[in-house]
């Protein structure tokens, strides 16, 4: 249970030793009204990524979903995302882990050249165009586990690998939950915390879209959350729902 891993957070949170995806199951307490809750658990059976890819989630990970309700249209809904990111960013870092934030929902650790992946989050949201009726925002931490447990085409790394001792999982997700309900309270606030996070700005990148590849330098973030790209023949915005792939170049 919730109380067994010990949290204090500002949400009502169900604990779950195995279950197939917190994400799946944050969207059915949705459908039953619920708001504000959290849904933990120390393995993912059938963990979700972006366009419906695999998220591995072996047990000793932190995998959760955080459900609410905020007051704003749909089309503002992907703050939420960059303000999950700054807040877990804010969180590895506070457990000693150098992270930073690739755009659009990568948590990352750098090593040389080499990009490590800590971190997914998947956003998904229900409503009308003027109010979304509710947010789910997950977060797949590789806490406590091996990379080597992990896709290796993911360049895959973990809290544990980059510290060499395990994290306190109790103490790290109370860290995350407060630093994250602060900032979706304030989601104007959130692209500022993110541009000092952010890995991204300033390089050269090349992002794969459904209308084709935009490749230019990263040079700002736009509320809520699109990228904004210097071409050779001009300023391109890519929204982060358009984003199908993003790699330094
Ligand atoms: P994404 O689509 O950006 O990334 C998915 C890709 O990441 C996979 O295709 C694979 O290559 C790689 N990958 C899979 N598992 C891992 C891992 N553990 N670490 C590093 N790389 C990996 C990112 O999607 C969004 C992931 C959200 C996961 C959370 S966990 C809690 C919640 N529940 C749920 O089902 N999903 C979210």
């Amino acid at each position: 249970s919730a109380v067994e891993y010990g949290l204090d957070a500002p949400f009502s949170v169900e604990y779950h030793d195995s279950i197939p995806s917190t994400n799946a199951r944050a969207r059915d307490r949705a459908a039953d009204g619920a708001s504000d809750t959290v849904v933990l658990a120390d393995e993912q059976t059938g963990g979700r990524g972006r366009l419906d890819r695999d998220w591995h989630s072996p047990s000793g990970g932190v995998w959760l979903s955080v459900l609410f309700r905020p007051d704003v249209p749909m089309a503002h809904a992907p703050v939420f995302t960059l303000a999950a990111a700054v807040a877990v960013t804010r969180a590895a870092r506070e457990a000693g882990v150098e992270a930073s934030i690739k755009w659009p929902n990568d948590v990352l650790v750098r090593h040389g050249d080499a990009e490590r992946k800590l971190v997914g989050i998947l956003t998904e949201m229900e409503g009308e165009a003027d109010r979304v009726s509710w947010v789910v925002v997950g977060i797949g931490v590789n806490a406590n586990v091996d990379p080597a447990d992990l896709p290796a085409e993911a360049e895959p790394t973990s809290l544990l690998a980059e510290r060499g001792d395990p994290v306190d999982r109790r103490l790290f997700t109370q860290r995350l939950l407060e630093e994250f309900d602060t900032l979706r309270q304030d989601p104007a606030n959130v692209v500022e915390a993110w541009r000092e996070s952010a890995t991204t700005l300033g390089k050269q990148v090349r992002v794969e879209t459904p209308g084709g590849t935009i490749e230019g330098e990263a040079v700002d973030i736009q509320f809520p959350g699109a990228l904004v790209i210097e071409t050779d023949s001009g300023t391109e915005i890519v929204s982060a729902g358009d984003c199908e792939h993003l790699r330094p170049i």
